[in-house]
């Protein structure tokens, strides 16, 4: 049985569809919900106030910013490569710290989508217009075989913020960060957000605030079918349920059909029957603490140096060293 993190990471999204409307239990991946409408909503739901995530990790780095940019330090300066960088909001705190350091850097943010990678590359040459910053467009994936290919004579500090591990079961977390150490030298530092196991109910909220912001994020993935297949979902006939497995530390997020419906995407050729209650996983945002981590990063060839959390103990920043 295939699930939504097992698919193949160069498919295309009608491909996945199809593999994932078809088979049983259906399932897509979530990385499907990053249309430019899904970067606003989940923007959105980062300033939510039950999505606590992102204040955690902004309140660590505050806190910890001057320890944090003595580590990242090097003589002969560094690159500082993030991963996913999105609007870079706390890696900003970052930046700021490592200009007044007056330390040598380049800022290299990678990310899926260009459009984004524009407006942070605008945003921060406003605010530090001499900082050196190299935006590459692409996946991860493609980037990190690209980096590791390449000549380096310099520190490489890795940022990976907002516990987006977390939406790749524990198989392709560890391939994942196989894959950075595999770009690691000695001297490398990575720098990961995990976000940790805590109260159920903290969690389940996280995942279905009280303005549907989520609910519309999950559901932003029919939508696309729509557009880009032109298919006839009818959203309302779906609900948008997480659910929290605190033995396992996995948050499923479904969508249930909620009557006997029958779907038909043109583009694909493809009539998809939902059975009343019958669902589609759509992701899973998975929840750790020390042991998980210590677990993946020994799978992966790391060892964890040094450690930041919140005063909740919610959410956890690792850092990272190969081991020799
Ligand atoms: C990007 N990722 C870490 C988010 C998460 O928490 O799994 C995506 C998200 N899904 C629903 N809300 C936020």
């Amino acid at each position: 049985m295939k699930t939504n993190q097992e698919t193949k990471f160069e498919n295309t999204f009608e491909e996945e569809v199809y593999e994932g409307l078809t088979a049983f239990p259906k399932y897509l991946s979530s990385k499907w919900f990053y249309d430019k409408k899904g970067d606003k909503l989940f923007q959105k739901i980062m300033a939510l106030p039950e999505y606590y995530l992102t204040e955690c990790e902004r309140a660590i780095i505050e806190e910890n910013k001057a320890d944090i940019a003595q580590l990242f330090s090097d003589k002969t300066g560094f690159d500082l490569v993030e991963l996913g960088a999105g609007d870079g909001k706390k890696t900003k705190i970052l930046l700021q710290e490592l200009v007044n350091s007056k330390l040598n850097f380049t800022y290299r943010p990678i990310d899926i989508s260009q459009n984004v990678l524009d407006e942070l590359e605008e945003d921060v040459l406003k605010r530090w217009p001499k900082l050196d910053i190299k935006t590459e467009q692409g996946t991860y994936f493609n980037i990190l075989n690209k980096l590791s290919e390449q000549q380096k004579d310099r520190k490489m500090v890795i940022v990976v913020l907002g516990s987006n591990i977390g939406n790749l079961s524990h198989q392709y977390a560890v391939e994942f960060l196989t894959t950075i150490r595999k770009s690691m030298q000695p001297d490398d530092l990575l720098f990961m957000g995990f976000d940790q196991k805590k109260n159920p109910e903290v969690i389940l909220k996280a995942y279905n605030d009280s303005q549907g912001v989520t609910e519309s994020f999950n559901k932003n993935l029919l939508s696309r079918i729509n557009q880009e297949m032109d298919a006839n979902f009818e959203i309302d006939n779906f609900k948008h349920w997480p659910v929290y497995d605190p033995e396992s530390g996995t948050t499923k997020s479904f969508l249930v059909s909620t009557k006997d419906q029958t779907i038909t995407i043109q583009k694909l050729n493809l009539d998809i029957h939902f059975s009343a209650w019958e669902s589609i996983h759509t992701e899973i945002s998975q929840k750790y603490d020390d042991d998980i981590v210590n677990w993946l990063a020994q799978e992966a060839g790391l060892y964890i140096e040094k450690q930041y959390t919140d005063h909740q103990n919610y959410f956890t920043d690792y850092i990272f060293r190969i081991k020799k």
